[in-house]
């Protein structure tokens, strides 16, 4: 390893002494200006997972759902998936090494990991259309650069699609083209053959208005468009050429805030959906007749998505084992229509879809979607290869027809990652399949009226939980506290959680009335602030 190189351009992109920062639930993510330094390590970085897997390895330059001003980095590892657990801790150490350290930990990591430091590296970049997105990933150019890796710049694209170049690129090109066209051919092909029977059904086309958080989704949904067939019309608003990013719009607000989004007009009826700023997230809703707004969030998405697989394995014949995946979040309501009503298994993991991810490759199908909205399909190889055979060579026409279905429906799903842009296909096309309105997929369940509030603490470590987040073993006393205020209310359930990406503890609340939901997550809030070392003002109730 060239040590002097890395030294040289460690100097341009130096650490400031004493700041110090985690790879969190979704990497790094913290104020643009304060990202220099680790940016060029984790290029620096990136190169070492790559010669030690042997593969290709992403760096996407994003921070999601966040305002402007913030900026983040994520790795992701040989077959898209999020950077292995033992990773996170050296990106960790290495983020945090003062300058003179730098060699020390890196020559670490080597050691521990066994690094083949003679195998070539190979690091694909991408970004999100943040002001300070460009600089930031030069950055990370310059530490792959540092330790000898090649490189390949996909500049702007959505997360997800850097995942699907990843993957791409180490299955040699089974997965799709690592290209971005690729990627457009691919959902696309899969979009057309799986809509093709609806299509031929329906009186006119289908309108979807898309609400793309003023960021990366807008530009890649209008290069899409001309791949998508005249019977989608997708109407994209915040678009970025006004408003700002993730500002008022986009998944995250909408689904915190339970409205919709400024710079959307919506009419009544109206099928609409929101992306993230990064277009791993989307949740759908509309305005009804009396102008109540509903809406569709990840848990509904779950559920229209594993019906419409189950079904689907139902007429097959074939025995695969399917799940859904879910973290405390998740809707009670949602839940219990699933177990009972469609009879379909429900995990719960903890936050963060790593976690989701991981509980779901133990099924045939696994379905997992966080509240959200960030979520995705898993096929085993087994279950895979099982369809695809069937859709080939089956005999019986209804069974074929089924597993071609699924089929396609395998092609349009990006199983490395929630991607907004393929759940969206997934989602229009299994209402044209089903020929369901929004409202008929709305009306599956009623969601429990819920409230999601923050409370600030000193330190939000004093928190520690169990049970897939659901009880908290620490500080003593609160989970007795939670269970006291719970038991007053019907069809009351509320937890907390330390949050992995903002320095607070989360607070979550459901009941039979808004009312009650808001007032819970109130008296949660309280004891938390009381129990748990609040700080600042004691927090005041839900208006
Ligand atoms: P934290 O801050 O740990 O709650 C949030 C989301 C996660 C996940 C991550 C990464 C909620 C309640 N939490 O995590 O689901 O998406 O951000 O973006 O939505
Ligand atoms: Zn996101």
């Amino acid at each position: 390893m060239d040590f002097d190189a890395v030294t040289k351009y460690s100097a341009l992109h130096a650490k400031p002494p004493g700041l110090s920062s985690q790879y969190g639930t979704a990497g790094f993510r913290t104020k643009a200006e304060n990202l220099n330094h680790t940016m060029f390590r984790m290029g620096l970085l990136a190169v070492l997972r790559s010669k030690q897997t042997k593969a290709t390895i992403g760096v996407m330059v994003t921070a999601s759902h966040n305002p402007e001003e913030d900026n983040g980095v994520k790795l992701i590892d040989p077959l898209g998936e999020m950077l292995a657990p033992s990773w996170e801790e050296h990106a960790t150490c290495l983020a945090n090494a003062e300058e003179p350290e730098l060699q020390t930990v890196l020559s670490d990591i080597c050691q521990k990991e066994a690094v083949d430091l003679q195998h070539n590296a190979f690091v694909v970049i991408g970004r999100d259309t943040r002001v300070s997105s460009k600089k930031l990933s030069q950055s990370v150019i310059d530490g792959v650069s540092a330790l000898g890796g090649r490189y390949h710049d996909y500049g702007l694209v959505t997360t997800p699609q850097l995942h699907y170049m990843v993957c791409c690129q180490n299955t040699h090109g089974n997965y799709g083209t690592a290209t971005v066209e690729g990627y457009y051919q691919k959902l696309s092909k899969a979009f057309m053959q799986l809509i093709k029977q609806a299509v031929s059904r329906k009186d006119g086309p289908m309108h979807l208005k898309i609400d793309c958080a003023n960021g990366i989704g807008a530009l890649k949904l209008k290069e899409m468009e001309h791949y998508l067939p005249e019977c989608l019309r997708i109407h994209i608003d915040n678009d970025g050429s006004k408003g700002k990013l993730n500002h008022l719009c986009g998944a995250d607000f909408v689904k915190v805030h339970q409205k919709p989004p400024v710079g959307l007009e919506m009419k009544t009826s109206e099928r609409c959906c929101s992306f993230d700023g990064d277009a791993d997230r989307i949740v759908y809703y509309y305005n009804d007749t009396t102008g109540r707004f509903h809406l569709l969030d990840g848990d509904k998405i779950a559920t229209l998505i594993s019906t419409f697989l189950k079904e689907l394995l139902v007429k097959t014949g074939q025995t695969l084992t399917l799940a859904v995946i879910q973290t405390a979040y998740a809707n009670g309501s949602s839940t219990r229509y699933l177990e009972e009503a469609m009879k379909v298994p429900v995990h719960c993991a903890k936050t963060g879809v790593k976690h989701l991810h991981h509980k779901a490759q133990g099924f045939d199908v696994g379905v997992y979607f966080e509240a959200n909205g960030h979520g995705t399909v898993l096929f085993s190889k087994a279950a895979e290869e099982k369809i695809r055979q069937q859709a080939e060579h089956e005999k019986d026409n209804i069974k074929r027809e089924a597993a071609k279905i699924l089929e396609n429906t395998i092609d349009l799903i990006n199983q490395t990652v929630g991607d907004a842009i393929s759940d969206m296909l997934v989602i229009e096309a299994i209402l044209a399949l089903k020929n369901f309105t929004v409202q008929q997929w709305d009306a599956m369940y009623t969601d429990l009226p819920n409230r999601q509030l923050k409370v600030k603490v000193a330190d939000r470590r004093v928190i520690d939980t169990t049970d897939a987040e659901r009880r908290a073993v620490k500080p003593p006393g609160l989970q007795e506290k939670i269970d006291a205020l719970v038991k007053k209310v019907k069809w009351a359930r509320a937890f907390v959680r330390p949050s992995g990406t903002e320095d607070v503890v989360r607070v979550y609340a459901e009941a039979d009335t808004q009312e009650n939901a808001d007032k819970l997550a109130h008296e949660v809030s309280l004891a938390v602030y009381h129990l748990a070392g609040g700080a600042g003002e004691e927090p005041k109730p839900v208006v």
